[in-house]
């Protein structure tokens, strides 16, 4: 199978690391995507009409997106040891997923907005709201910091592809400072060889 990435994207890494932790790295090949919400990119659109990485080309052809699907699909094909398969260990694994995402997409229109959007059109308002949902986010997660451990499952994956993502384009938040339970169990999540792997090259 392929995956259109790009070494940037928290959501294609968090595919990525799921499928290393699943043993499956070995069967996807990574084409490079410039995924991009005004210059977008054509070859993505052609398999994907929201044109966003990841997009996931299976083997027999199928596409499949967003990252939760493809996360999903992989899981399936690798056993399903990220996703519990019922009962309230499920939905904590989903819902921490879905806080993981929130924060990228945040995150990632934070970024936009100075990275794409020219300075004139810029609201400083809407950037610091997106920042805030960040900042709530982090709370969040450091509130569940505890319960964390030596957990290896989606949620895990997520929270540290999103915290790696704001290493990567937020430094300035230092985000380490008021999360410091989040912090310690970041840096040993980040020692494994799937988030090493995956590392996003540097801003
Ligand atoms: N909900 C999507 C979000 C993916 C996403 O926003 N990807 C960004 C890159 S990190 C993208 O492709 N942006 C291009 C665009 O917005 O058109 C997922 O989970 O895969």
């Amino acid at each position: 199978m392929k995956i259109f990435c790009s070494g940037a994207s928290p959501f294609a890494r968090k595919c990525l690391v799921a499928a290393a932790e699943l043993g499956l790295s070995d069967r996807i090949e990574c084409l490079p995507g410039a995924a991009n919400p005004v210059n977008r990119d054509r070859t993505i659109v052609a398999h994907n009409p929201l044109g966003k990485v990841p997009t996931l080309i299976a083997d027999d052809g199928s596409v499949l997106y967003d990252s939760r699907v493809i996360c999903e699909y992989l899981d399936a094909m690798g056993g399903g040891k990220l996703i519990p398969r019922e009962g309230a260990a499920r939905w904590r694994v989903l819902v921490e997923q879905s806080l993981a995402d929130g924060i990228n997409d945040a995150a990632i229109l934070a970024r936009y907005e100075t990275a794409l959007r020219p300075e004139a059109l810029r609201w400083n308002d809407w950037t610091a709201g997106q920042l805030e949902k960040v900042t709530s986010g982090l709370a969040e997660i450091e509130a569940r910091a505890d319960g964390l451990a030596d957990r290896v499952d989606l949620g895990t994956v997520a929270f540290a592809c999103a915290l790696g993502y704001l290493d990567l384009r937020f430094a300035s938040l230092a985000w380490r400072d008021r999360h410091p339970k989040t912090a310690a169990w970041f840096e040993r999540f980040a020692a494994r060889p799937s988030m090493v792997a995956t590392r996003p090259p540097a801003a």
